[in-house]
């Protein structure tokens, strides 16, 4: 079975069982693994090492690793690995329960980086040397080149400097994505960097399959295991609000001359509201729609379908697994639209700035004055990261953020006076949704970008204490460009921690 997807004669001897090739990586080893949102993770090796680790924990041996992927993976990955304490240090991204729990505890370093930074930081030399790379691939050319899978990440990275290699070929992703891909080996380390020849988000500038050394590859395991991402929930009424605020604005900004009709490309962080916003664009009446982002989910494959949007141009898949199934039968359809990327491209300023991007991001709370935390609960509790929505908030044409007025069956409002974590800044925000309306931020100072958040972000229950805070900081604050009364701003989280509505 293995001859039709390893064609190289020199990689097909170095087949061995994923515990055999757990068994090549050693503790303290920097292990960058492939996998982005729960697509074209590793799906052997990972658990394998995971019960290498448990095993030498019983033997009372220190056994823990730092781990690099593009950005989250899946419970076969994160949550195996961090369910028997086998991690150190983490980065760039993560969204498991098991390992948000040891960061949290203070147990597990999180390094918590915007993702376009995440290939450079490592050609610059800024983190440990990658001792293993875990990659998964669907096939292994002649020339020992790979097909990549539903996600291309930092694999490229990771096999280029990687000092051994370890490739899992899983035969569950489809060869047949062999041209998809677009791996652009262009990218240089300054001072020699030069322009990224790209001028429209579908264009081509790479080559179809991953360079690998063959004398690096120390082990070659065949998989055949489904990518896993959940399900979206059912689109809600708030969602679609949020949904319908943002597609006004949209058409607003279209009808103003500010964009054109086919609007500009878009990005979509992950989730369910964003979800909702592409299922709205559905309707919308736009037509020849580009997307030029990181993760491509449900809503997308909709959108190409209809013929609403043009192409995608993404790093990877987070499809539910209904959706997962429509892709792998429509393939054909979508060769011709979707292109993966790495995430360098897919997520770099110079291409988001260039296409001028539509970024559409989630987040967890905003400020009177539009600063915006998307990671962080009650300032020092992470929920996943930044992931690449600060790639597209500061440099693209417009940033919008997006959630619901309040969190925790209405118990905490989502617009506070200050945020208790800053991901991004006032500077960087042009539009705030929630279901109760959009503030649209641009042009504004902070007094009167704040009127606007009261106004038509704040959920009624929370509306009357925000502006009585924002009078009170006006007349009192120390300084009256961004009011504020400090102790009084951060007692607003505190006093959810206080009445148990958080948990500490
Ligand atoms: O926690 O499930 O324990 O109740 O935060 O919130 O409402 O389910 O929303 O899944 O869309 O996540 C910002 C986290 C929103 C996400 C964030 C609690 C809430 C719940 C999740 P529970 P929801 P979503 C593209 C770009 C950063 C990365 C990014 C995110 C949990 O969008 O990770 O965008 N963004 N990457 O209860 C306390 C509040 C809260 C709150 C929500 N105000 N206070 N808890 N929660 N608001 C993708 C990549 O780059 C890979």
């Amino acid at each position: 079975m293995s001859e039709d997807r390893i064609l190289h004669p020199g990689l097909r001897a170095r087949l061995m069982s994923a515990e055999q090739a757990a068994a090549l990586i050693q503790p303290g080893e920097t292990v960058a693994m492939s996998g982005f949102t729960g697509s074209g993770y590793p799906k052997a090796v990972p658990q394998a090492l995971a019960a290498h680790i448990d095993r030498a924990h019983a033997r009372g041996e220190d056994f823990r690793i730092n781990l690099l992927t593009g950005a989250s993976t899946a419970p076969e990955l994160d949550g195996a690995l961090a369910q028997v304490d086998g991690l150190a240090m983490r980065m760039p991204f993560q969204s498991d329960p098991n390992a948000r729990k040891r960061i949290n505890a203070g147990k597990l370093d999180y390094l918590d980086i915007h993702l376009s930074h995440v290939a450079q930081h490592v050609w610059f030399g800024f983190y440990n040397a990658i001792d293993t790379a875990v990659v998964e691939v669907s096939a292994i050319l002649e020339d020992g080149s790979l097909v990549p899978t539903t996600s291309v990440g930092n694999n490229k990275t990771w096999l280029d400097l990687a000092k051994k290699v370890v490739i899992e070929v899983n035969r569950w992703q489809l060869p047949e994505m062999l041209g998809m891909h677009d791996i652009y080996y262009g990218t240089a380390l300054p001072p020699e960097r030069k322009p990224i020849p790209m001028v429209r988000g579908d264009e081509r500038i790479g080559q179809t399959t991953l360079r690998c050394d063959p004398a690096k590859v120390a082990a070659v395991v065949l998989t055949d295991a489904p990518d896993r991402n959940s399900p979206f929930n059912p689109i809600d009424d708030d969602s679609r609000r949020i949904a319908g605020h943002l597609i006004e604005f949209l058409k607003h900004e279209v009808a103003r001359g500010r964009l054109p009709a086919n609007l500009l490309p878009l990005q979509s962080g992950v989730g369910n509201i964003p979800n909702a916003v592409l299922a709205g664009l559905a309707d919308s009446g736009f037509r020849g729609l580009e997307a030029y982002t990181e993760v491509i989910q449900d809503g997308m494959l909709d959108l190409l379908q209809s013929g609403v949007l043009r192409y995608a141009s993404c790093t990877g898949f987070a499809l539910s697994p209904d959706a997962n199934e429509e892709f792998r039968r429509n393939l054909d359809f979508y060769r011709s639209r979707i292109i993966l990327r790495t995430q360098e491209i897919s997520n770099h300023p110079e291409m988001v700035r260039r296409l001028g991007c539509i970024g559409m991001n989630g987040m967890i709370e905003a400020d009177l004055y539009g600063n915006i935390n998307s990671t962080h609960v009650m300032g020092s509790s992470i929920m996943n990261g930044i992931g690449g929505s600060g790639d597209f908030a500061r440099n693209g044409f417009l940033s919008a953020f997006l959630s619901n007025s309040t969190a925790k069956g209405g118990s905490i409002s989502s617009i506070v006076p200050m945020v208790s974590h800053v991901d991004h800044t006032e500077h960087d925000v042009a539009v705030i949704v929630t279901e109760q309306g959009l503030a649209d931020l641009r042009g504004l100072s902070p007094k009167q970008r704040a009127r606007q958040v009261i106004a038509h972000c704040a959920h009624p229950d929370y509306r009357d204490a925000l502006q009585d805070y924002f009078e009170r900081a006006c007349r009192d604050s120390y300084g009256k460009h961004t009011p504020h009364l400090l102790p009084e701003a951060l007692s607003w989280h505190q006093r959810w921690l206080d009445t148990g509505t958080m948990k500490a």
